[in-house]
C-alpha cells in the first residue's frame, strides 16, 4: 500500500521491523568496512574493521531511527566524540549512503577514537571538550552492504568482542 503523508500529517506511519534486529556489513566507497547492528529501535551496536579508525568498537549508541518510505530508513545519532552521523539505508538495493561530520581533533588525530568506547567515556569526553571542534570534516560517501541478516533484537553477543579478536573470514560472509 502506498502511504500518502500531508502539510497536516507530514509523518508516514513508521514500521522498522526492516530494519530493527538486523546486522549489516557493508564497504564504503572508500574502501572502509563497518558493521551495524540495530540493537532495537533506539539503539546501535557497531564495528569499524577496516578504515582510518579501524577497530574502533561502540555498544549502546542511542539513534533516531526513520522510515522514509517502505524500505528506505535513516539512521541518525551524535557520538560522545562530538562526531554526527545521518546514515541513509535501503537493505533490499544493498545501499548505505552515509554523512559523518567530524571534529577537527578526530580528523587530525583519529587513532585517539580507535577503542571499545564504551571503557573510554571520560577520555573521549575529554577530547570532544578539548577540540579543534572546527573546521568540521564532511565524509559523504555510498556503501553496498555485503550482508544484511535478521539475528534478534537485544542480543548483547552480536558486538561482544573487538574486530581484532574476530575470526579471519567474519568479513567474507556474504548474502
Ligand atoms: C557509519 C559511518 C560513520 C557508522 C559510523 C560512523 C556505524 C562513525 C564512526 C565514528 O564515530 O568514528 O556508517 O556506522
Amino acid at each position: 500500500m502506498e502511504l500518502h503523508t500531508s502539510a497536516h500529517n507530514p509523518t508516514p506511519p513508521q514500521d522498522l521491523s526492516g530494519i530493527v534486529g538486523h546486522r549489516l556489513i557493508y564497504t564504503y566507497a572508500n574502501g572502509w568496512q563497518y558493521e551495524m547492528y540495530v540493537k532495537n529501535a533506539t539503539t546501535i551496536d557497531y564495528r569499524i574493521h577496516t578504515g582510518n579508525v579501524g577497530g574502533r568498537w561502540v555498544k549502546d549508541q542511542k539513534v533516531e531511527i526513520s522510515q522514509l518510505v517502505d524500505d528506505v530508513y535513516k539512521i541518525a545519532w551524535v557520538e560522545p566524540t562530538g562526531t554526527t552521523v545521518s546514515n541513509n539505508i535501503i537493505p533490499s538495493r544493498r545501499l548505505v549512503h552515509g554523512n559523518a561530520f567530524f571534529p577537527r581533533w578526530v580528523e587530525d588525530d583519529p587513532k585517539k577514537t580507535v577503542c571499545f568506547q564504551n571503557d573510554h567515556l571520560d577520555q573521549i569526553q575529554e577530547y570532544r571538550d578539548a577540540g579543534p571542534t572546527y573546521p568540521i570534516w564532511f565524509l559523504t560517501e555510498f556503501g553496498y552492504i555485503t550482508l544484511f541478516e535478521f539475528v534478534g533484537v537485544d542480543d548483547e553477543s552480536i558486538v561482544s568482542v573487538a574486530p581484532s579478536e574476530l575470526p579471519a573470514d567474519f568479513l567474507d560472509r556474504t548474502n
